[in-house]
């Protein structure tokens, strides 16, 4: 059965608690914890001379879709019922509005120490204690906006800036590829301070706290913040008639690049699946 993924604005008060109580099961069974350790280990960046299967990299895209799928996965065996909602920050800009209820994930950190103290991932409220890549005490932590030094979410004109490039991704296939839509997308700019931080990048500063580097799935606003990344790859294959997943081939020994990123056929670990399997999701999920 093809089940749906909504806007978080427009769940129903049920979808709200139901979503909230699977992640809580996932949590106290463990099952979520593995989640944030997977993407530890994955967090490799450019310099290292090593495979980058999920940041930095053509694969981003699939690795993440795939890591949604594996969490929804996860919270359905809970509860048959629940997807991932996703949060369209090009609309739902304001601190105060979906996701941030208390009803759902909650709000800002308080000033002093940044912990989050509404809603049920706060420390607080007793069930969503943070145990792996642990800065502070075991407690979630945002600063939204970033109070010491505003910036703002990225906007709808940047988003359709990186839609309307027609190529996947190019060469050097890293964090400097200036052309295509992956890096458009995740978000890797030149320069320094807020305005290099383009899309999903600068989503993950604005949140900030627990957000910022590896460690950033110990937010559960991390899955609706990629859901809705990973319905930009969709709106993206529609608009340039299925365009395919860029490099079609593995780059040759000579390439710099050389075995240090997948290419459309090649497994993408830790699973088996190749980024080619992962472009149509028709058949799994929709948007809604
Ligand atoms: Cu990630
Ligand atoms: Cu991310």
């Amino acid at each position: 059965m093809v089940y749906t993924r909504k806007n978080v604005s427009k769940l129903t008060a049920t979808e709200r608690r139901r979503f909230v109580a699977a992640m809580l099961e996932i949590k106290r069974r463990g099952e979520y914890d593995e989640f944030v350790r997977m993407h530890i280990e994955y967090y490799v960046a450019d310099g290292d001379r090593s495979l980058r299967a999920a940041h930095m990299t053509p694969s981003f895209l699939p690795w993440h879709r795939q890591f949604l799928l594996e969490l929804e996965r996860a919270l359905r065996r809970v509860d048959s019922s629940v997807s991932v909602p996703y949060w369209d920050w090009t609309r739902q800009r304001s601190p105060s509005s979906a996701p941030w209820t208390a009803d759902l994930l909650g709000g800002n950190g308080r000033r002093s120490d940044r912990q989050v103290m509404t809603g049920p991932f706060a420390y607080t409220h007793g069930q969503w204690t943070i145990k792996v890549g642990v800065t502070e005490g075991g407690y979630l932590t945002r600063d939204l906006g970033r109070r010491q030094a505003p910036f703002e979410l990225p906007t709808r004109h940047e988003l359709d800036s990186a839609l309307a490039d027609p190529v996947y991704d190019s060469s050097p296939w890293n964090s400097t590829t200036t052309k295509g839509f992956r890096n458009k997308l995740e978000g890797w700019g030149r320069g320094s301070g807020s305005g290099a931080w383009r899309n999903h990048n600068r989503v993950h500063r604005w949140v900030g706290g627990a957000m910022l580097g590896g460690a950033s799935v110990n937010d559960p606003v991390f899955w609706l913040h990629h859901a809705f990344v990973d319905l930009q790859w969709s709106r993206w294959r529609q608009r340039h008639h299925g365009a395919p997943y860029l490099p079609a081939r593995p780059p040759g020994p000579h390439d710099d690049q050389h075995g240090r990123i997948v290419a459309r056929h090649e497994r993408m670990p830790p699973w088996s699946v190749t980024p080619a399997e992962l472009e149509d999701h028709s058949r799994i999920y929709r948007y809604a």
